[in-house]
């Protein structure tokens, strides 16, 4: 029997070949080298086999377009959904090697920010474990999501995250697959002429399903010059010139979310966004025509995009572009077209994650698709003059003309008859809300494209990722859309993929359930974990979760010794709060409440000592780059952990710590060794949240407001099993537009962790004052927009009922297994699922 080994450096290795053939001196890098070469082996046999049926069947298929697939290790993942891990573990143990320590020597691939990212990586698995015909496209950063790093003063680092260095054995190049990208020029007559070109070549990225022989693919792009080198201009003794377009060109694709701050920095992050655009739609229209050459009006029955966020979203125009100044075909046709190849999902409701590009940033940068945008908008607000006319005289009627200002009356030709000259023309007035091409409210005379309204325009659907979320944008950013075309929003609540988040990153817990459940097929079937519910009571049951969670527990700490040289206590409750640093997701309020925790340890008696149960609190996340009230948060939280962590009166009553440089790998660890953890965003503002489903799995109880899946998360599990505190959704916009200007009932406890700051026990007053600040005077400049303050009293309440539970080990474990029973709608298949039949009508396709 050939024995699926290294390729690379073992080549000759089969079982049973004697042991001297393999140095058992090797480094982990090397032997993970060798092992990853190996089972790509297995991963490309089966990619290739799956392709090929795919492209026999032609099936429809799904294209997944985002910006960011934050797909953390490989190695682990893939031999576990291969189902090879027991022969390579097997074969590494005979040499000497082991595979965790391997596991470990695997680089992260962070080509992703947060929550977005990993989810668009859930999908992927899910989709190839469904069978379900689909790629993922994006882009190939040569740097990914910046590697962060805490200075000894509590400062965030960033430093680049250079991760193809040794290679990536999990990507295929594919040199034969490139297109031309352009940018700017000019447009003449609808023909453009683009004065700078880019190549873009393809890297497939096999992606094996679980338990099938379905591998999917993650096809990103690399950017290179179309003229590789300038020899004349060399020649000239210009250099820099001579390398120029490879510089340029090799922009596009190094590194995720360039600055912004600068002009360079905006048009580079729309080159970036048009580059994959484009070769993944010129790459799936290639392969439409290769089989259905000028059939144009099957492509909806072939393909659907689904853009992931605004980032994708030029795709609108793009696609227009290619079905009409490439293939020929007329507008009316291209537009049906593009409307039934195209779907939306929005993920926030964050002012600054719905890009608006200014004409001028994307007229310049590509002319042609203005022209697009601007023809899409105008034919957009036409077709809604009869609906705005309507709509204007309804409310006329209904309410009592004002002497004054007359209401707007509608002559027969169903045009506005205007009172006075100078008065603006209602219809004009009242479709301005629905302009896709906006003023700037606050730079007059510069114009902006709303790209989520393009997008809202040029799809077939358009879904939020929560329930809650749902259905504040059809009240909110896109209110005005939804009341036109409702049948157009759905839901999709966010799932993930139940194979890494907790079957292969929770091993023991894992092992658990499916000895009590008697199969292994929650896996797939995650809706078979309500099973446990059954043994939620059951005290013998119980002690063995304990058991597992608390070697979880033991692993975390170890992790964290090994990271950053901290020795923790494994009895005390583990408290974690990991996630991008950002004031809406109020690691703020999290922070202060445990400086008030500090003090209350440093003021108590010996007999109220004796009553307090201890607490381990974890914080990770990166702040973005120029965010400089999160970057003031996370220096915050280090220097309260430095003071805290060195107080001999604390003992092991509180340890606080920052993990640095936040990713998937340390999740993987993170997750299954907390017992509570914090989404405790301001209502109204966290679209779903993704981790929250990953804690929920692996046994964890939440603390958290109402707000994205934490909602659903407390239907399936048990509200009366979650720590629920806060301001409603509802309650949040009341409270900001009025009763935050009279508020003044700031909790003492709120007041005593502010003054500490303020009196320097952390160091650092100046730094820290506007921090201070912005919670602590309510005025009309909006702050404590998050409302840190008011949700304090309710934030301590929740927090003293965690504490009076952990000390009730046998009531904290009935709820967490109710978690990982309660949390099986929340794997990305079901999700996937819903997708496939709601959206994409999208099907099942096996190789038999
Ligand atoms: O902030 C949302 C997060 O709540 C959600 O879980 C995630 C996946 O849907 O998307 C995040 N949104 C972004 O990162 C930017 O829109």
């Amino acid at each position: 029997m050939r024995f699926p080994f290294p390729v690379v450096c073992f080549a000759e290795f089969t079982v049973g070949a004697p042991s001297s053939k393999i140095p058992n001196d090797l480094d982990a890098k090397t032997v993970y080298r060798g092992v990853a070469a190996s089972v790509r082996e297995h991963l490309i046999d089966a990619f290739n086999r799956t392709q090929d049926y795919w492209s026999k069947e032609d099936p429809k298929f799904i294209y997944y377009l985002s910006a960011e697939f934050l797909m953390g290790r490989s190695l682990l993942n893939a031999v576990m959904n291969l189902e090879l891990k027991g022969v390579y573990s097997e074969a590494l143990q005979k040499l000497g090697y082991d595979m965790e320590a391997l596991v470990d020597a695997e680089q992260n691939a962070a080509l992703g920010n947060g929550g977005l990212g990993r989810l668009a990586a859930c999908f992927i698995d899910s989709m190839a474990t469904l069978d379900l015909p689909g790629w993922g496209y994006g882009i190939r950063y040569k740097y990914g999501m910046f590697k962060q790093a805490i200075d000894d003063k509590g400062y965030q680092m960033e430093l680049p995250d250079i991760w193809l260095t040794n290679g990536n054995p999990w990507e295929i190049a594919r040199p034969e697959i490139t297109y031309k990208i352009g940018f700017y020029g000019t447009v003449d007559n609808f023909k453009w002429s683009p004065a700078e070109q880019v190549i873009a070549k393809a890297y497939d990225n096999p992606i094996p399903g679980y338990k099938t022989s379905t591998v999917g693919n993650l096809r990103l792009w690399e950017a290179l010059p179309l003229n590789e080198f300038d020899l004349d201009a060399f020649n000239r003794g210009e250099y820099d010139k001579a390398v120029e377009d490879r510089r340029k060109a090799e922009d596009i694709s190094a590194v995720l979310y360039p600055n912004d701050a600068t002009e360079y920095g905006k048009e580079l992050r729309l080159k970036q966004q048009f580059f994959f655009v484009s070769a993944s739609i010129q790459d799936v229209l290639a392969r439409f025509k290769e089989k259905h050459a000028g059939d144009w009006g099957l492509l909806p029955q072939k393909a659907i995009f689904q853009m992931n966020d605004t980032h994708p979203t030029i795709a609108v125009a793009e696609l227009m572009r290619l079905l009409i100044d490439q293939e020929g075909l007329d507008w009316d046709t291209a537009w049906d077209i593009t409307k039934q190849t195209l779907a939306f999902t929005n993920h926030t409701v964050m002012p600054e994650a719905l890009e608006k590009w200014p004409v001028a940033v994307l007229g310049k940068l590509l002319p042609r698709h203005l022209e697009i945008i601007d023809k899409v908008d105008t034919i957009w607000k036409d077709s809604l003059k009869e609906y705005v006319l309507g709509q204007i005289e309804k409310e006329a009627k209904a309410a009592p003309p004002k002497p004054e200002k007359p209401a707007p009356k509608a002559t027969k030709e169903g045009e506005v008859e205007e009172e006075e000259e100078e008065e603006e023309d209602p219809v004009e007035t009242a479709l301005s809300k629905y302009g896709i091409i906006t003023e700037n409210p606050w730079q007059k005379d510069v114009k902006l494209i709303n790209m989520a309204f393009l997008a809202v325009v040029g799809s077939k659907a358009v879904n939020g990722v929560a329930a809650i979320h749902s259905e504040i944008i059809k009240d909110t950013i896109f209110k005005d859309f939804y009341e036109i075309m409702p049948e157009k929003f759905q839901n999709k609540t966010n799932g993930v993929t139940p194979r890494r988040w907790l079957a292969w990153c929770n091993p023991k817990l894992a092992a658990l359930i499916t000895e009590t459940l008697g199969t292994d097929a929650w896996i797939n079937e995650t809706t078979l974990l309500a099973g446990l519910r059954q043994y939620a009571d059951d005290k013998a049951f119980q002690a063995k979760w304990r058991s597992v969670k608390h070697a979880a527990k033991e692993k975390l700490s170890a992790k964290i010794k090994a990271l950053m040289g901290v020795d923790l206590p494994t009895d005390p409750l583990y408290d974690v709060q990991i996630k991008r640093i950002h004031e809406y997701k109020r690691q703020y309020l999290n922070i202060l409440s445990l400086i008030y925790r500090y003090h209350a340890i440093k003021t108590a008696s010996p007999e109220e000592r004796a009553k307090m149960v201890p607490r381990v609190s974890i914080f990770g996340g990166k702040a973005a780059s120029a965010y400089y009230a999160a970057k003031k948060i996370v220096r915050l939280i280090n220097r309260v952990g430095a003071v805290v962590n060195s107080d001999p009166d604390v003992g092991d009553l509180l340890k606080i710590v920052f993990v640095p440089d936040y990713n998937v790998d340390l999740a993987e660890v993170l997750i299954p060794g907390a017992e509570l953890s914090q989404h405790i965003s301001t209502a109204g503002t966290e679209a779903s949240g993704t981790s929250n489903m990953k804690f929920a799995m692996n046994g964890c109880l939440i603390i958290g407001t109402m707000d994205g899946a934490n909602i659903e998360i407390a239907q399936e599990t048990g509200k009366e099993n979650m720590f629920v505190f806060g301001m409603d959704a509802k309650d949040v916009p009341v409270w900001r537009e009025g009763k935050r200007k009279e508020w003044k009932d700031y909790d003492p406890r709120f007041v005593k962790a502010l003054d500490l700051i303020k009196s320097g026990t952390f160091g650092e007053v100046d730094y820290f004052k506007d921090l201070v600040e912005s919670v602590s005077v309510m005025n009309d400049s909006n702050n404590d927009w998050f409302l840190v303050a008011p949700d304090f009293t309710d934030y301590m309440r929740a927090q003293d009922e965690v504490d009076k539970l952990y000390a009730d080990q046998d009531e904290w474990t009935r709820r967490s297994i109710l978690y990982t029973a309660g949390s099986g709608f929340f794997s990305s298949d079901r999700t996937i699922d819903q997708y496939a039949k709601e959206i994409w009508d999208v099907v099942p396709c096996k190789q038999p």
